[in-house]
């Protein structure tokens, strides 16, 4: 309180931000922090959509905690020294939730941030705050701010343009203006011009502002801190007569500095409707051009244009000091706020080793991207699923014939029925009531050496023996000889009496299609030794695929002889059976949670129990 002067802001002033503006809350915490305030100006905020709960945030160099509130009533009843509300509804809601917080005569002031509401409404608010002593600053604007005391919101920018405009210590210039961006300038021009900002509202672009021009300016004309008051209107309303006759009739006594933009608008044809609802003259009287010229005619300090309003201010201000009506003070820097990390790194002023490295996949522009071609082109060029597998695994366009290669064995590997290790895995996980990813990833699990995994292993096997000039009965017998099997040969159902169609698919269409195969060539000699011994032994499934992988790596012209090795020592060749047995796992799942199959138990009759017998 100065005199019966009732300051809207000091550097005690509390609020509640209605809505969850984190970024916003944040910029307010940052700027008050860098006023030296005691404590942050925000204590709470209120969003219906969550329960209770508490929202972090710096204060400095450390963490606080500000509680979020689902009710408004429950905000308010906790923080009775709360007089502001910065509402950030949208405009859908910010009626409703304005007139809830009237109710409270704690609430002096409501800024109301949203653009859009129906002006009748805005009107119906302006009526209610009139009669219940309550300040609305808005809608449609970013707010205010009072240097070295309270921000509204996201005014006056990010930290660095606050610490620019000096804003974190008060002037002596009070400006109130209708546009928030405008309001920016105006911070930036009034610190360089004079000794900074005392306070400065922007009441908003709407028709029917809730405080007007008028109301801060008689703010202004009563605090002894604002020794200067700059209005900047615009074209549209009538407004600024009020502000003519004020002057005229000694109303305001302190020196006004004023200029409406917009007198570009007589340069149009016909009439311009700037940005803002209310900017649009409606006469001649609402041209920005009528109303500079009665604000000079009432006593108002106006520049020529625009261009010198800062000129202006600065030789006002210059005279109010030479006439020891304002005693500039010394400056103090304010405290450091650390910068935040993003804003740092947009600026170029750090960098940091990235955690981790990716080279196949971008989402970060406007376009998917895999290994550089647009999610678009992939479908536009119909890549198809080999393509996309092309591109992700292998970071390349591989040949067509490559592509239908990987097609195919997805297709010949999908699915070997319910009886094999992974579909028998999957079915008993979707039957004790997992979920599809349990129950998938359980199949998945099966699958290694001995059940759909050898395909590792049978390329690592038989590119050795041939690459070492083994003779396939060598290799064979020195296998025999190490005790090991042969991966990628054995079946245990299939065998050169009820051969497997689907090794007889990818081995002809290799032959057909690859430009060279000699390690399938070779695995199919190896094939003619172990069949002799036992007819089951034949190149099985996961034989003829990895082999084939092995050649179409080596021969298809894409690879480097050690791109193509280290393809098969990361172990990569058992991809493709296991991103085709995932469709017959997730049709497993689906099949059994669709004929609804209850828990499953196995047997006894199907389990001898051969427990030791010392005990009977
Ligand atoms: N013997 C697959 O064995 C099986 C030998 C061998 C040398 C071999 C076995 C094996 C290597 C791993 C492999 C992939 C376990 C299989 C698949 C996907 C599937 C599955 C489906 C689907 C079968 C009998 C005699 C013994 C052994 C000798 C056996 N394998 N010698 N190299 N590889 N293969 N796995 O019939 O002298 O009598 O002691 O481990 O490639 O998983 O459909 O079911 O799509 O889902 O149980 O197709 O071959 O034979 O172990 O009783 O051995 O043959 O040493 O000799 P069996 P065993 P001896 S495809």
């Amino acid at each position: 309180k100065t005199g019966e002067y009732q300051q809207m802001f000091d550097k005690r002033t509390k609020a509640i931000v209605w809505g969850m503006q984190t970024r916003a809350v944040q910029s307010m915490l940052d700027f008050d922090f860098i006023c030296r305030r005691e404590e942050p100006s925000v204590v709470a905020m209120v969003y219906p959509f969550t329960g209770d709960h508490k929202q972090k945030y710096y204060w400095g160099h450390k963490e606080v905690l500000i509680p979020v509130y689902k009710k408004m009533q429950d905000a308010i009843n906790k923080h009775k020294d709360v007089d502001v509300i910065v509402n950030f509804a949208s405009l859908r809601s910010a009626y409703e939730s304005t007139v809830e917080v009237m109710d409270y005569p704690q609430i002096r002031t409501i800024a109301i941030i949203a653009e859009g509401i129906p002006e009748n409404m805005t009107r119906k608010l302006n009526k209610m705050a009139s009669a219940k002593g309550v300040s609305i600053i808005g809608p449609a604007t970013v707010g205010g701010v009072k240097p070295g005391c309270f921000k509204i919101g996201n005014t006056g920018g990010m930290l660095d343009n606050i610490l620019h405009s000096k804003l974190y210590r008060p002037g002596s210039v009070a400006y109130v203006s209708r546009s928030g961006g405008m309001s920016n300038e105006l911070n930036n021009i009034i610190s360089k011009s004079t000794d900074g900002v005392f306070e400065g509202v922007a009441i908003g672009g709407d028709r029917y502002p809730g405080t007007t021009f008028m109301d801060h300016i008689m703010r202004y004309q009563q605090d002894p801190g604002a020794k200067l008051i700059v209005l900047l209107g615009e074209v549209g309303g009538t407004e600024e007569y009020e502000v003519c006759e004020a002057l005229k009739d000694g109303r305001i006594t302190k020196p006004l500095v004023a200029w409406c933009i917009g007198t570009c608008a007589g340069m149009f044809t016909s009439e311009v409707q700037f940005g803002h609802a209310g900017s649009c003259a409606n006469s001649d009287r609402e041209t920005a051009t009528a109303k500079n010229a009665a604000l000079k005619e009432a006593g108002a300090y106006t520049p020529g244009s625009f261009d010198t309003l800062g000129e202006l201010i600065g030789s006002v201000y210059k005279e109010l000091v030479r006439t020891g009506q304002i005693v500039p003070v010394e400056e103090v820097p304010p405290p450091t706020v650390p910068m935040d990390y993003a804003w740092a790194r947009e600026l170029g002023l750090i960098r940091k080793p990235a955690s981790f490295m990716t080279s196949i996949c971008d989402e970060r522009g406007q376009e998917l991207m895999y290994a550089g071609m647009p999610i678009s082109d992939v479908l536009n060029k119909n890549v198809g699923i080999g393509g996309v597998i092309s591109l992700l695994w292998f970071q390349r366009c591989l040949p067509p014939y490559v592509s239908k290669f990987f097609e195919m064995c997805l297709m010949v590997t999908a699915d070997h029925g319910p009886a094999v290790s992974g579909a028998h895995n999957t079915i008993v996980c979707a039957r004790a009531g997992k979920d599809l990813v349990s129950s998938v990833v359980s199949g998945l699990l099966t699958i290694g050496d001995r059940f759909g995994g050898a395909l590792d292993g049978s390329a690592k096997q038989f590119s050795e023996a041939y690459d070492s000039n083994q003779h396939p009965m060598e290799f064979v017998n020195a296998m025999r000889k190490k005790g090991q099997l042969i991966m990628g040969i054995g079946h245990r159902v299939k065998s050169i009496n009820n051969p497997d169609v689907r090794v007889k698919i990818i081995k002809e269409f290799v032959m057909e299609n690859f430009p060279a195969k000699p390690l399938l060539e070779y695995a199919l000699e190896v094939e003619k030794i172990t069949t002799s011994k036992k007819p089951n032994l034949i190149l099985n499934v996961d034989g003829v695929i990895a082999t084939s992988f092995v050649d179409m790596l080596r021969n298809c012209g894409s690879f480097t002889s050690e791109e193509a090795q280290e393809y098969i020592n990361i172990g990569a060749i058992n991809s493709l059976f296991v991103l085709g047995r995932s469709i017959g796992f997730i049709g497993h799942y689906m099949d059994q949670k669709r004929l609804k199959q209850g828990l499953y138990r196995h047997p006894w009759d199907d389990i001898s129990y051969v427990l030791p017998e010392q005990f009977n």
